[in-house]
């Protein structure tokens, strides 16, 4: 993978794509997405009632999108309670990646890190007693855990996990949890299902296409023709042999929509004169990354998103001054304007 990821700037309704190997190419062709129904905004008052009463709250994340999947609402309502950021679905995710992420969560103040998998349920249950540790306090009394984090990561089956049987619902689509549900799970330790929750602005419009890509926003609210080009792009840049391997390409084409053709015709997504069906094509590939297909990948490493963060936060305010600059316009024209009728009073009388 690229040092840096590519970084793109959402304007009203699209997107401009930017990338250090291109820094000069903009290219404006992705929708942003946004997706906060008003479930999730009932599902964070509620975990805003309910936090006093929680000792430790488990943020569950998408071990191969880390950065992406962490939920900067969560952060701002748990304030200084102890937090264990679980990277769930490490078994789809880069290791030596995974292990870079747990030591840098780990440094964090009051943060510690765990990767799991469905696989290792001895692993599982041993974040029983990373929770009991971080309360020491609560020695010999009950310590509630909350699970949150943002749809479909895998928070309702580290639950089942840790219960040791089939209490929560579960399901490969965001929104499967509808409400909160306590789980006491013996050795004092009772946990929290939570609804999945995302969070009104995703500012970088990068990391709204990888949680797309990854299944954590409802089909309703993205595009398949959308994320597919987008994950074409970062398949390409970064793992372009997981692509010729998987589809059987002599090489990778360096347009997305040559290498979204090149897999449709592949995969016998044929239409109306033997053109590719690229809704289809891109299904295939959404659904392939996503599901394992090509291989365990990361999308996301703390170096690589430390550049993006500085870009988005270079882009939002340069947004900011854009938009107070069409403000200060604005008042300028209204107050010419009043001062230009006031003139015209004047000499009338
Ligand atoms: N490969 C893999 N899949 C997992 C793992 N953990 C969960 N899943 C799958 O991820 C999907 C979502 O799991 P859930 O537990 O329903 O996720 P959730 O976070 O509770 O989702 P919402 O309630 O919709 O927010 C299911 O298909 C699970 O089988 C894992 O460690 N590895
Ligand atoms: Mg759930």
């Amino acid at each position: 993978m690229s040092a840096h990821w590519g970084f793109a700037v959402a304007t009203k309704d699209r997107i401009l794509t930017w990338h250090p190997a291109h820094p000069n190419k903009t290219v404006v062709d992705f929708m942003a997405i946004q997706w906060f129904p008003g479930h999730m905004h009932k599902a964070r008052l509620e975990m805003q009632s309910t936090l006093p009463k929680v000792d430790v709250l488990i943020e569950v994340l998408d071990a191969r999108i880390p950065y992406s999947s962490e939920n900067p609402m969560l952060e701002e309502l748990r304030g200084n309670k102890p937090c264990l950021k679980v990277l769930a679905k490490s078994d789809l995710a880069d290791e030596q990646r995974t292990r870079e992420w747990v030591e840098f969560l780990d440094q964090q103040d009051n943060i510690r890190s765990k990767a799991v998998t469905t696989d290792d349920i001895p692993g599982i249950r041993r974040l029983k007693s990373v929770a009991s540790q971080m309360v020491p306090h609560r020695q010999g009394r009950t310590v509630t855990v909350m699970v949150a984090g943002i749809p479909n990561v895998g928070k309702s089956t580290l639950i089942n996990a840790l219960a040791g049987r089939k209490i929560a619902k579960t399901g490969n689509t965001p929104a499967v949890t509808k409400q909160q549900q306590r789980v006491p799970i013996g050795d004092s330790v009772t946990l929290l299902d939570t609804p999945g929750v995302m969070w009104p602005n995703v500012e970088n419009p990068n990391s709204g296409y990888r949680l797309a890509i990854l299944g954590s926003i409802k089909e309703t609210a993205m595009d398949y023709a959308d994320i597919g080009f987008f994950a074409a792009r970062c398949m390409s840049e970064d793992f372009p042999e997981r692509l010729q391997e998987r589809y059987e390409l002599d090489t990778v084409p360096e347009s997305e929509l040559a290498l979204i053709e090149n897999i449709g015709r592949k995969r016998g997504c044929l239409g109306k004169n033997n053109t590719v069906d690229l809704d289809r094509a891109c299904r295939i590939l959404v659904t392939e990354l996503r599901s394992g297909g090509l291989g365990r990948l990361t999308l996301e490493t703390p170096e690589s998103m430390k550049h993006e963060k500085k870009r988005t936060a270079i882009a939002m305010a340069e947004k900011a001054e854009r938009d107070r600059e069409k403000d200060a316009k604005r008042k300028k024209r209204f107050r010419d304007k009043q001062r230009a009728a006031r003139k015209a009073r004047e000499h009338r009388r």
